[in-house]
């Protein structure tokens, strides 16, 4: 493990199926995301994406904070005119372009820029106490990174109303439940859960597995017809590597695949 900035970056694995795992370092202020942070998380995500040796990334905070949204104190002068020439927050959504999954593991307070964080990610998994929110209308704002765009497509269009209009936070399970969490752990195994999930993703093809998360997300910019001609053409392509070959050979023969991701 080494630390970089405001953020811990652990590998496990040693080689091709390792998972890299980024833990928000910043206790004191219950890692609210000012720019430098942010700036650590976006290079750590980076530099993990582009490792040969890692299949997919965890990103985590503490017990008590996963994120408790952008930084108030950073933000609080900033003026119209600032906000507006510089594009603010816009280059956040860089984090959004890694190609490897990056699994969310949320134990604590998941709030504002937090909660929209986790949804930039490509998999939530919560521990039980886990508290999410768009607190920001409490503050005379409303969520600048997805909170009113991701959150209605991961909960529905109620609910997304109810969580960014009152500032009421949801917990765990009713997140689970409306369809943003994919599972719930106790909150002592949920980073351990997190990296046995991560190190399952990455034994897989790794063509496949970034083939498949690009086709999804294409599902959230197209219609279905784009979408599925999208697929398909990605299912196409996967016929030229020996992934596809090993996997249906392992399949007929009865053994685990071995793959090579090539
Ligand atoms: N920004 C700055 N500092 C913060 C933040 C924050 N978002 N959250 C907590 N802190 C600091 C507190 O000021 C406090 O500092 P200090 O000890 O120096 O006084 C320390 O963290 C501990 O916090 P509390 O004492 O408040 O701890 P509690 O356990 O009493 O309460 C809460 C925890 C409920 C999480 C509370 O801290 C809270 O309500 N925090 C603010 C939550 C919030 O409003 N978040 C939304 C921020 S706006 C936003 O995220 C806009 C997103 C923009 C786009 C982002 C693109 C991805």
């Amino acid at each position: 493990a080494y630390v970089k900035g405001q953020v811990r970056i652990h590998r496990s694995g040693k080689t091709e199926g390792g998972v890299g795992l980024i833990r928000l370092n910043r206790p004191k202020a219950l890692n609210a995301l000012c720019d430098d942070l942010f700036k650590d998380l976006v290079h750590a995500g980076q530099a993990l994406d582009s490792d040969d040796d890692i299949g997919c990334l965890v990103l985590t905070g503490s017990t008590k904070a996963f994120a408790a949204g952008a930084d108030i104190s950073e933000m609080k002068d900033r003026t119209f005119d600032h906000a507006y020439k510089t594009n603010m927050f816009a280059w956040w959504g860089q984090f959004t372009k890694l190609s490897k999954p990056v699994i969310a593991a949320v134990n604590g307070f998941c709030l504002g820029g937090g909660c929209e964080v986790a949804m930039m990610c490509d998999i939530v998994i919560a521990g039980e106490k886990a508290r999410f929110g768009q607190p920001e209308i409490n503050l005379g704002v409303i969520p600048g990174g997805g909170g009113t765009q991701r959150l209605i497509r991961a909960i529905g269009k109620s609910k997304a109303m109810y969580m960014c209009l009152t500032g009421d936070m949801m917990g765990a399970e009713d997140m689970e439940r409306a369809g943003l969490v994919a599972k719930i752990f106790p909150p002592d195994d949920l980073v351990d859960e997190a990296v046995k999930m991560g190190t399952k993703i990455a034994s897989k093809g790794r063509i496949s597995v970034m083939m498949c998360k690009e086709a999804i997300n294409v599902s959230q910019e197209v219609s279905l017809e784009e979408g599925l001609r999208f697929e398909r053409r990605m299912f196409h392509a996967l016929f030229a590597t020996a992934d596809q070959k090993e996997g249906m050979e392992a399949f007929l023969e009865k053994r685990e695949p071995n793959f090579t991701h090539k």
